[in-house]
């Protein structure tokens, strides 16, 4: 299968990394949008907009799935990317509060994701499906995905940020935090120190490997592959720095990449 990924930037790379792991010999594609980033602090017009073209131009490209590999352009604009293919085979992400409510021992829950994931109206849903069972703080991390997309996630301005977004959660004594923004599982190392080695971390992208799995089974057949050659490297594209992708994708995926 031919599975089109897309971001507001380099975030998503967490996301086609464990689609890779699940599927091997599927033929990725990816858009990180980082020209147009962070969606995050955007209205959501212009992330519709941003989503609709990237969603074209994964499909001219021949992607038979798209994954949406942002919680924010989920929230903001599935639906109208669903409107305008309607038999089209299309994966969001969304917070994982669900696996948290699961996760959770003392019942206290922190969402860390962008102010525009927050605030949507699908997260309202979202929440409020949970609000019996659990207490979620909501945390928004105004800065933090544009800092990680400098790609320096071990640099002074990412730790800051995420030293100030986990410090309310620390206080509120949450067991379990969200990472609800796919650039997150990227300084993960840092969420976990400042929060303490007891505080469980919700990463979604296995689900939406999962979710992308399943949906390969709605296509057509390929024809069986009975190569020993390795599988096809993923393709990249980017509106913005191809240097600071490159070293990314160097650091973070172990799986060739043009
Ligand atoms: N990676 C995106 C998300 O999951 O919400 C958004 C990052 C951003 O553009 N602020």
């Amino acid at each position: 299968p031919r599975i089109g990924v897309f971001d507001s930037g380099l975030g998503g790379l967490s996301v086609l990394r464990a689609i890779r792991q699940r599927l091997p010999r599927a033929r990725l594609l990816y858009v990180a949008d980082s020209g147009h980033a962070p969606y995050g602090e955007r209205g959501d017009d212009y992330v519709c907009e941003r989503s609709l073209a990237i969603a074209a131009f994964l499909k001219s490209q021949g992607a038979q799935i798209l994954v949406i590999a942002c919680n924010t352009a989920t929230a903001a604009a599935a639906s109208s990317v669903r409107t305008r293919y309607p038999d089209g085979l299309i994966v969001g992400v969304e917070p994982g509060v669900k696996p948290a409510a699961s996760l959770t021992r003392n019942g206290r829950v922190g969402v860390m994701a962008t102010t525009g994931t927050l605030r949507s109206e699908r997260f309202r849903l979202l929440a409020l499906a949970h609000a019996a069972h659990i207490d979620l703080r909501l945390q928004p991390c105004p800065g933090l995905a544009a800092a990680i997309e400098s790609g320096q996630v071990d640099a002074g301005p990412v730790r800051e940020r995420v030293a100030a977004s986990c410090a309310p959660l620390r206080e509120q004594d949450v067991d379990t935090v969200v990472l609800g923004c796919t650039h997150y599982p990227f300084v993960a190392h840092h969420i976990q120190a400042e929060m303490g080695p007891n505080v469980q971390l919700v990463d979604t992208s296995e689900a939406v490997a999962r979710r992308t799995e399943s949906l390969c089974a709605a296509l057509p057949p390929a024809p069986v592959d009975r190569s020993p050659a390795a599988a096809a490297p993923a393709r990249l594209w980017t509106t913005g720095d191809a240097r600071t992708l490159h070293d990314f994708v160097e650091r973070w995926l172990d799986f060739d990449c043009l």
